[in-house]
C-alpha cells in the first residue's frame, strides 16, 4: 500500500506529479498538461454526477464526423477538456473524437505537447448511471509540428501538418491515462514508470494515490466482448470464444462481464485479470474502437502493467495511424489471455 507510516499523510496526484519531475520522468510542461487534464476530469465527474438532475441527460441533436448520436455530455466534456487543455498553455495541437480534425492551439508558451482525447467515453451509458470515462494520450511534437505558422500557410496546410503530427504510433506515447466515473472517481495514469491509481476524495477534491506499480494478473478467467456480434465474427473467432464456455479442468467455465464501456471493462481486466475484446466482424471491418484516442492509450497503460494490447496480430502499440479516427480490432489484458486469442486467430 502506498500509504506512509503516518496515516494522515497521502500522496495526492499533484504531489506525485512534482516526485515524477524531481525524479526526471516528466518535465515541469508535462506536468502542467496533466494537472490541467485532471482538472478537467475532476469537472466532468461533477457534471456527469449531477446530469439527471442538471438535464443534462440525452442527446444533443447533432451526429459527430463517425455519425454517431452525440451526447449532450459528448458535447459538454469534450469543451471541458479543450479549454482546460489551451488554458494550460503547453499544448500544440489537441485530437478528440468529438472533432472532425485536430486542432492547432495558437497560444501555447512552450512545451506543445499533442493530446488526443476521448472525452466522454461509453457515454451511452449516461442516461442509466453507469460508468464511463475519460481517455487520453501525450506525445512530442515533431519539428514540423514547431515551425510557425506563417502567411504562406493556408488553412488547409495547417490543418495537414497538424494530421502529420497526431498521426504517431503508440510507442511514442510519453503519457496516458484514464478517468473513470464510477462509484469511485478513479484515474490512472502512466508516464513509462509503471501504472498509478488516484482516487478523488470527495471530502479534499484532490486525486489521492491508492495504488502504485499496478501488475495485471497474467492469467484471469472473465472475458468481456459484446457477444450480440456473435454471427457476425470470423468463425476462428467463434472458436475461441466457444473454447471459453467449456468448463474444462477445474469444472468452471471463465464469467461473462460486459459494461458496454471501455474505461470500466479496461479497469476490472487491469485490477481482476482476464481479456477485454472488440474484434472485426462482418459489418465493422476494422471493429469499433478508435486506435488514437483509444486503442494506443489503454495499450500503453496495459504494457506498463505487465499486460498486452494486440489487434489480433499485431501490437497496437506498432501501428502507425494514417487517419485520426482510424478503428482497430482490440484484445487487450492479460498476456496469456492475449496470446490465446491470437493463436486462435492466427
Ligand atoms: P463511444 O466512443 O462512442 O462511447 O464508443 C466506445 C464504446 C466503448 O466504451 C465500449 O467498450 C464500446 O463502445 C461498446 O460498444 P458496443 O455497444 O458495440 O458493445
Ligand atoms: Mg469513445
Amino acid at each position: 500500500s502506498p500509504k506512509s507510516s503516518s496515516s494522515y499523510e497521502i500522496v495526492t496526484l499533484t504531489t506525485w506529479l512534482l516526485q515524477q519531475e524531481r525524479t526526471g520522468a516528466i518535465d515541469n510542461e508535462m506536468t502542467i498538461v496533466l494537472a490541467s487534464i485532471s482538472t478537467a476530469c475532476k469537472q466532468i465527474a461533477a457534471l456527469v454526477q449531477r446530469a439527471p438532475i442538471s438535464n443534462l441527460t440525452g442527446v444533443q441533436g447533432a451526429v459527430n464526423v463517425q455519425g454517431e448520436d452525440q451526447k449532450k455530455l459528448d458535447v459538454v466534456s469534450n469543451e471541458v477538456f479543450s479549454n482546460c487543455l489551451k488554458s494550460s498553455g503547453r499544448t500544440g495541437v489537441i485530437a478528440s473524437e468529438e472533432e472532425d480534425v485536430p486542432v492547432a492551439v495558437e497560444q501555447s508558451y512552450s512545451g506543445n505537447y499533442i493530446v488526443v482525447f476521448d472525452p466522454l467515453d461509453g457515454s451511452s451509458n449516461i442516461d442509466a448511471a453507469v460508468s464511463t470515462g475519460s481517455i487520453f494520450g501525450i506525445y512530442n511534437p515533431n519539428d514540423e509540428c514547431l515551425a510557425d505558422v506563417d502567411d504562406n500557410d493556408t488553412l488547409d496546410s495547417v490543418e495537414q501538418r497538424c494530421i502529420v503530427n497526431v498521426c504517431q504510433p503508440g510507442s511514442n506515447l510519453l503519457a496516458a491515462g484514464y478517468c473513470m466515473y464510477s462509484s469511485s472517481v478513479i484515474f490512472v495514469l502512466t508516464v513509462g514508470t509503471g501504472v498509478y491509481v488516484f482516487t478523488l476524495d470527495p471530502m479534499y477534491g484532490e486525486f489521492v494515490l491508492t495504488q502504485e506499480k499496478v501488475q495485471i494478473p497474467k492469467a484471469g478467467k472473465i472475458y468481456a466482448f459484446n457477444e450480440g456480434n456473435y454471427a457476425l465474427w470470423d468463425d476462428k473467432l467463434k472458436l475461441y470464444m466457444d473454447s471459453l464456455k467449456e468448463p474444462g479442468d477445474s469444472g468452471k467455465p471463465y464469467s461473462a462481464r460486459y459494461i458496454g464501456s471501455l474505461v470500466g471493462d479496461f479497469h476490472r481486466t487491469l485490477l481482476y485479470g482476464g481479456i477485454y475484446g472488440y474484434p472485426r466482424d462482418k459489418k465493422s471491418k476494422n471493429g469499433k474502437l478508435r486506435l488514437l484516442y483509444e486503442c494506443a492509450p489503454m495499450s500503453f497503460i496495459v504494457e506498463q502493467a505487465g499486460g498486452k494490447g494486440s489487434d489480433g496480430h499485431q501490437r497496437i502499440l506498432d501501428i502507425t495511424p494514417t487517419e485520426i479516427h482510424q478503428r482497430v480490432p482490440l484484445y487487450i489484458g492479460s498476456v496469456e489471455e492475449v496470446d490465446k486469442v491470437e493463436k486462435f486467430l492466427a
